[in-house]
């Protein structure tokens, strides 16, 4: 799907702002999308709803959310106009003067409708209704007992749960479960026939590459294409699905971003794709970007910020991208959903290389049964919607699925193949794993990378350096017996800013610092180690409970973007540590 752009042929209108909002229940209250609400409260969008009010029952809401806005005709003669969002967490009834126009489900990719002009009056009102609920069917995975851990069965608990507890969303995951309207919603416009997707495959051929532009168009007739250089010149010219040649191409690099434009032309649509050239190749135990060997200095990271929750926060991207730069970090994973177009859009021009991951995080016994026909439909959007990202070196289908059980590899095996299939450019693709029992796991060694979650120092071994030193050496040993390259995706400790201990102990920065220092002595003796991404990038909010002091305290940053000691330490780390050739 084409991300929304304002050119000379196509308009694009925004409908951010605030709207009106209705908090509801389990059931989809449908007389609330027929007609302008009655009694309501003010939200802005694009935002979750949950942090943007003082009331716990925003915060803590299970079920249905009703939203409101209105818009005009547009002013201006078009001949399609489309309703896009760019993601509503985790599944949407729209209506549109009280007619459902479209229904999505799952909470982090876009959806559009195209709208019947005729339907359209002076005044157009538009009801979008959320339900936030996440069961063993949904990705990411919720719990369905939530009230299991209140003591269900002991018979002091019994009225309690039978009078006093209300229903509530169990995430079988630790992140906050934010929910809403989280990316923009936009209306825009095409000419009547139009571009309606577009792929881009490049080749590098000594200085040259070979580019080619395929795109589904909306009727007959082929589409005429001209490449632009990054000042805008046209370097070559072509049309659609047969190979342009670009002389004397400059490369898309890590830390040195050069982007083409495609401009594509079908009838009176016009459609302007940017595009990097670039190769991503697995050789033995490598990972070779451009034909070079390149080491992943950096995190995973969230969609997380004070009030919006996991709502869109493009000053918070452009932030965290600078200070990724000032720690010499060069790369990180979306973990655990797909983050927004522009996030990646701004990852391809600053040269950050992306690890994107589906929101199939917190699969197990109980849910494999009953996510494999979302889980495909995730991977193929995701795919569908990222493909032209040079930012984007590598696809992750989950992150920590049991992949000790029997079902797991049967269940993996064809999401691999379907995310090789569905991408034209065939990047890497993985699970990332963390299983005690490594040894068990037949899922990580049957991808192209191993990547691996590991907390020896934190849950394993807490405290204890040396033991964590130990551990980590034996996991590195035995994974190197298949050959293929290693990523450490997640390790981390959590600290409380502030905290300080002259001998380091757990949730002090020291601690965190020495952590890091242990892990890293220990991966950069293996050469077949290729990055190492901290967990997390910055605190972020969770589900409340005994295991976390107002969220997850990993971060190297605080939510609010301080840096820890432990951000210091890694800053001396990357800057010496170079994107290509490190460990070779
Ligand atoms: C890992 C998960 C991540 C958690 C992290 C932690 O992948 O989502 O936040 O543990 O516990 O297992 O901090």
């Amino acid at each position: 799907m084409l991300f929304t752009q304002m050119n000379e042929s196509r308009l694009v209108i925004k409908l951010d702002g605030i709207w009106n909002f209705v908090l509801g229940g389990a059931e989809l209250d449908e007389s609330l999308c027929e007609k302008a609400f009655e009694q309501c409260e003010k939200i802005y969008v694009p935002a979750s709803y949950n942090d943007q009010k003082a009331d716990i029952k925003l915060r803590d809401h299970y079920g249905w959310v009703y939203y409101q806005t209105s818009f005009p005709l547009p002013p201006i003669p078009c001949e399609r106009l489309v309703l896009r969002f760019g993601a509503v967490t985790h599944r949407c009834r729209v209506y549109l003067n009280g007619n459902e126009i479209a229904e999505h489900v799952g909470g982090f990719l876009p959806f559009e409708a195209e709208l019947d002009m005729s339907a359209l009056s002076a005044n157009n009102l538009l009801t979008v209704a959320v339900d936030n609920r996440i069961d063993f069917s949904t990705l990411p995975v919720g719990n369905e007992d939530s009230r299991a851990m209140f003591g269900s069965g002991l018979p002091d608990y019994e009225s309690v749960r039978k009078t006093t507890l209300k229903p509530r969303n169990n995430p079988n995951f630790d992140f906050f479960n934010y929910s809403g309207i989280h990316r923009s919603v936009s209306l825009y416009t095409t000419p009547k026939e139009y571009i309606k997707d577009v792929e881009v495959v490049t080749e590098i051929n000594g200085a040259d590459a070979l580019v080619r532009i395929s795109a589904e168009l909306s009727g007959d007739g082929g589409a005429e294409v001209s490449i632009l250089d990054a000042e805008g010149k046209t370097v070559a010219n072509g049309s659609c699905e047969s190979p342009i040649t670009i002389t004397n191409v400059r490369l898309w690099q890590p830390g040195k971003a050069y982007l083409y434009t495609a401009k594509i032309v079908y009838k009176n649509d016009v459609y302007y794709q940017k595009f990097g050239v670039r190769s991503v190749e697995i050789k033995g135990s490598r990972f070779l970007i451009n034909g070079r060997d390149f080491y992943f200095k950096g995190f995973g990271k969230h969609e997380d910020s004070i009030t919006l929750g996991r709502g869109i926060n493009e000053a918070q991207n452009v932030k965290d991208i600078s200070l990724m730069r000032l720690l010499g970090a060069n790369s990180f994973r979306t973990s655990h959903y797909p983050y927004s177009e522009e996030m990646l859009n701004l990852c391809d021009e600053e040269g950050i290389v992306v690890i994107a991951e589906t929101p199939a995080v917190g699969l197990g016994t109980k849910s494999y049964g009953k996510t494999a026909d979302t889980h495909r439909a995730v991977i193929r959007d995701m795919i569908s919607r990222d493909k032209n990202h040079p930012c984007i070196v590598m696809w992750s289908l989950a992150n920590e699925p049991d992949t000790e059980c029997e079902q797991a590899y049967e269940y993996f095996m064809p999401l691999y193949s379907l995310a090789h299939e569905a991408d034209p450019q065939s990047r890497p693709v993985t699970v990332v794993v963390c299983n005690n029992n490594y040894t068990k796991d037949k899922v990580a060694p049957a991808m192209d990378v191993i990547c691996a979650n590991r907390y020896y120092g934190w849950y394993i071994f807490g405290g204890d350096l040396d033991a964590a030193k130990q551990a980590m050496t034996a996991e590195l040993d035995y994974f190197e017996q298949f050959g293929k390259p290693f990523m450490i995706t997640e390790y981390g400790a959590d600290a409380v800013s502030g905290i300080h201990q002259a001998v380091p102990a757990m949730f002090s920065e020291e601690y965190q610092a020495e952590y890091y220092k242990c892990i890293n002595s220990v991966l950069d003796k293996y050469a077949y180690v290729v990055g190492e991404h901290a967990w997390n990038f910055a605190d972020f909010q969770t589900v409340q409970g005994t295991m976390r002091v107002d969220g997850n305290k990993k971060g190297l940053f605080t939510r609010d973007r301080r840096p820890k000691l432990a951000a210091h330490y890694f800053r001396e780390r990357w800057t010496d540590i170079p994107d290509f050739g490190y460990k070779k």
